[in-house]
């Protein structure tokens, strides 16, 4: 089997989250400037958005990295034809099944990497061609699945033979060696990637991961099929009251509209969604992407920690 280092051709065996709205050109390049894997994340931005990202990117790194594609967006067929023109090298994909793009995409020579939350899905595109999965726990950021790291990754690793990224939870060495006893080959981060010098968000964005604890974050719009960790704010609690209350779909869309952009951009602590894992409580200050990534990896045989199962 390749190493995730071998198929991303990075330094490490990191992959950046998707991100929505925050993984620009920016931090798709100092993650790759890192010696991780860097990624433009869609998000629920047109294709003509992640045809420029893509092209700003090249320019501010000559390091490889890749696109994320959001399947829940409207935009998703027109990104799937983009990243085939501007020949990108590895596509990951969230909240959805990438089965109708694969064969075009394999066609035209691109690694597809799909984020899944079972052990069906992981199969399921595994038989479609994907060249490693990333299994995604439920302590992660933004949209998630049920079951939590420590129980889907090793099922997923039993299940298929391609290699397996472990997401949701990791954010130092500790979840790094966790991830790999699991039998992952890599990790993908997201949080820890927030508090980065680097990372375009707001500053009171940044300050908030960096105050939250443990039970900081709770879950949104798990009645409305599309649940989504967030921190704990005036916003959530909103959110989850008007739940409560019986509040329809229209009415809880209404109150989300523009709420990620109003974190990311204007640091809107009262009506702003900030998307962030469970591990933020591990998280105490801003640091240079370079330290980040290092501290992660540096000093540890990962390949040396990993147990083979029987
Ligand atoms: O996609 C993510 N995380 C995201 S996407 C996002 S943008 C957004 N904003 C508001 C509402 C919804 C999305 C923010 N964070 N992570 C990957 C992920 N994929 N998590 C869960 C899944 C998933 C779920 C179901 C993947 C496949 C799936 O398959 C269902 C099916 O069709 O079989």
């Amino acid at each position: 089997m390749k190493n995730i280092t071998e198929i991303l051709n990075s330094k490490y065996p990191l992959i950046q989250g998707g991100m929505a709205n925050i993984a620009n050109a920016v931090l798709a390049s100092a993650v790759s400037n890192a010696g991780g894997f860097g990624l433009i994340g869609a998000g629920g931005y047109d294709a003509e958005w992640v045809r420029s990202e893509i092209r700003k990117c090249r320019e501010l790194t000559d390091k490889p990295f890749g696109v994320n594609i959001m399947l829940m967006s409207p935009h998703a067929p027109a990104i799937a034809k983009v990243v085939v023109e501007e020949k990108v090298l590895v596509v990951t994909t969230g909240a959805g099944n990438p089965g109708i793009y694969m064969e075009e995409w394999k066609k035209a020579g691109i690694k597809v990497i799909p984020v899944v939350p079972s052990v069906a899905l992981a199969q399921r595109v595994e038989r479609a061609g994907a060249d490693a999965v990333i299994a995604e726990g439920t302590e992660s950021g933004g949209h998630i699945g049920e079951l939590t790291t420590f129980a889907l990754v090793p099922q997923i690793v039993d299940n298929v033979k391609i290699p397996v990224i472990a997401a949701g939870g990791i954010a130092d060495q500790r979840g790094v060696l966790a991830a790999f006893a699991l039998g992952a080959k890599g990790v993908q981060v997201g949080t820890v990637l927030l508090t980065t010098l680097e990372c375009p968000i707001h500053e009171n964005y940044k300050q908030m991961v960096i105050d939250a604890r443990d039970t900081s974050t709770v879950v949104t719009g798990r009645q409305t099929g599309a649940p989504v960790r967030v921190l704990k704010n005036p916003m959530a609690n909103h959110y989850l009251a008007m739940t409560k209350d019986g509040a329809t779909l229209e009415e809880l869309e209404k109150l989300t509209l523009g709420s990620l952009r109003r974190a990311v951009f204007d640091g809107d602590k009262e009506t702003g969604s900030f998307m962030a894992g469970q591990i933020s409580g591990l998280i105490k200050e801003i640091k240079p992407m370079k330290q980040v990534l290092s501290e992660l990896f540096d000093g540890v045989n990962l390949y040396k920690s990993t147990l083979e199962v029987m």
